[in-house]
């Protein structure tokens, strides 16, 4: 046979695979793990706004441990997909179960995973195919949480001040939405559009209160969510306003476990030891850490059963958590994108990169931090270094860059606020914020162009055509610095203007190899 013809025929065809589905869980492998309780038992409690990746890996993940360890079954999950049909497209032929891959290196460096069939998701909702569906849910007599993981940007927030952005297109076309006509079904597009108008038919109904549980980095991410509720409901009907402060509760929580996009290939590596097919498998690490307030309205999952924090206060772990791994992570992300270095393992193999990120922590985080019993900070550090350099992930720079505008107030600028007010010194803070607007002129150090995602893009790119008019590059920080959003109090601020006018120089001088280098000495 040609070349050309045994291509178009392509290998013999394969055998296809069994769906993964309740049905063929007793055939799975012995070493998959998988519900190994009655699945009928489960009750929708849980309404999940968000339910990507990352909630499938970490909330459904630490619920179906509390409900193996004996926990109460009544907090199934129903999740809600605020945009795409695409994850109830993948899961409703599973009815709802997935699989979620731990990866690792064992100690010769071979990369391993372990697998777990998970099952309290219990349906799907898409919210842009039938709104009136999720509304309902979030007013079902059953439902006693409503979590969300909808990204920083979900939140149609300014970024830096934490305010509703009411000019928001989505936000102004569902705050017109008349919340006495439910008949209806306004088809509302926004997380606080569905929360208000659900929390609206609850109180219309009598029905007891809930939780609203924020799970994505934010800072005090349950206060952020009930000012940013409260303002919304207040537009559209004070006395549901009221209502919503006086009964609902909004707990700060604080998660840690890094999930990377699923790709094709994680398909593959799920497929081959389940013996079935897994249309929306979840990779991750084997860490996961959570703290959160104990402050619910109508009871909560047995979460202490699997290990979740249930505290008074979070904010001594949610400044441990945006600060050091989320800031670590943003500045990872910028210069190994900028320097070609595609994977985040690949970057912080780099030891000039790990010899920065630790001197940005132990020498211009740590002090900023507030006290945390028995926390070795040292150890904590090296352990992020040992999660970033998990050569089983594949977590890819550029996925991590996206939405800089959204995420560096919290996990760079607030530390360099903090910083520049006892004038502590902030050279490799500055560095990693100098990266990100290097970053934005998108193209790496190779020559290759790559599209800027991030909700504030053209914006940016206005800002930064207009600070390009400047005659030197001082004078171009400086006027970049003036953009509110992100900068914030901060703009202008001349030493931070000077100490990433230097850092930037630098990136486009030597780049970020030499950059990394000399920032990670002492200054
Ligand atoms: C990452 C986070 O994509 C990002 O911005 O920094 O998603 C990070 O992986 C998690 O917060 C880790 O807990």
């Amino acid at each position: 046979m040609s070349e050309r013809l045994a291509a178009q025929v392509g290998p013999p065809a394969m055998e296809p695979l069994t769906r993964l589905h309740p049905s063929s869980l007793a055939a799975l492998p012995a070493e998959v793990a998988r519900p190994l309780y009655r699945r009928a038992e489960l009750r929708p409690g849980i309404v999940h706004l968000g339910i990507g990746s990352f909630a499938r890996a970490f909330l459904c993940v630490a619920n179906e441990a509390a409900i193996h360890a004996g926990g109460d079954p009544r907090f199934g999950v129903v999740g809600v997909s605020l945009r795409s049909p695409a994850v109830r497209d993948a899961l409703a032929p599973q009815e709802g179960l997935f699989t979620v891959a731990r990866r690792d290196a064992d100690e010769q460096g071979r990369p391993r995973q372990r697998l777990q069939v998970i099952g309290n998701l219990m349906q799907v909702l898409v919210a842009p195919e039938d709104p009136a569906a999720v509304v309902e849910a979030i007013a079902s007599r059953d439902t006693r949480i409503v979590s969300l993981t909808i990204t920083e940007k979900g939140y149609t927030l300014d970024p830096a001040s934490g305010r509703l952005l009411e000019e928001h297109p989505d936000v102004a076309h569902d705050l017109m939405q008349d919340p006495e006509d439910l008949s209806r079904a306004p088809a509302l597009r926004t997380a606080l559009g569905f929360l208000a108008h659900g929390l609206g038919v609850r109180r219309a109904r009598g029905l007891p209160p809930v939780t609203l549980l924020s799970l994505d980095n934010l800072p005090h991410n349950g206060r952020t969510l009930q000012n940013l509720l409260v303002a919304f409901a207040r537009r559209i009907g004070p006395p549901l306003a009221d209502w919503i402060e006086a009964h609902c509760t909004f707990p700060n929580s604080v998660v840690d476990r890094i999930v990377p996009a699923t790709t094709q290939a994680d398909r593959r590596l799920v497929a081959e030891p389940l013996h079935l097919a897994d249309a929306w498998p979840v990779p991750t690490e084997p860490y996961i850490d959570w703290a959160v307030e104990d402050h619910f309205a109508a009871g909560r999952p047995d979460w202490h059963l699997a290990g979740v924090r249930l505290v008074d206060d979070a904010t001594p772990w949610e400044r441990l958590k945006l600060r050091v791994v989320n800031g670590s992570h943003s500045a990872v992300a910028y210069l190994g994108a900028m320097a070609g270095w595609a994977t985040v393992d690949q970057a912080i193999a780099q030891p000039e990169l790990r010899g920065l990120v630790r001197t940005m922590q132990l020498e211009e985080v740590a002090p900023t931090l507030l006290p945390l019993p028995n926390l070795d900070f040292t150890g904590y550090v090296d352990g992020l270094v040992a999660r970033l350099a998990n050569p089983a992930l594949a977590h890819r720079t550029q996925q991590i860059a996206m939405d800089g505008s959204q995420k560096l107030p919290q996990r760079l600028l607030a530390t360099i606020g903090e910083r520049l007010a006892t004038g502590a010194p902030i050279a490799r803070l500055a560095l990693a914020m100098a990266a990100w607007m290097h970053y934005l002129r998108g193209i790496d150090e190779w020559g290759r162009p790559y599209a800027i995602e991030d909700p504030l893009a053209d914006a940016l790119a206005t800002a930064r055509a207009v600070a390009e008019r400047e005659p030197t590059l001082h004078d171009r920080v400086a006027a970049f610095s003036h953009f509110t959003p992100v900068f914030g109090e901060l703009a202008g601020h001349a030493t931070l203007v000077d100490a990433m006018t230097k850092a930037l120089g630098s990136l486009q001088s030597v780049g970020v190899r030499m950059t990394a280098a000399r920032w990670a000495q002492p200054h």
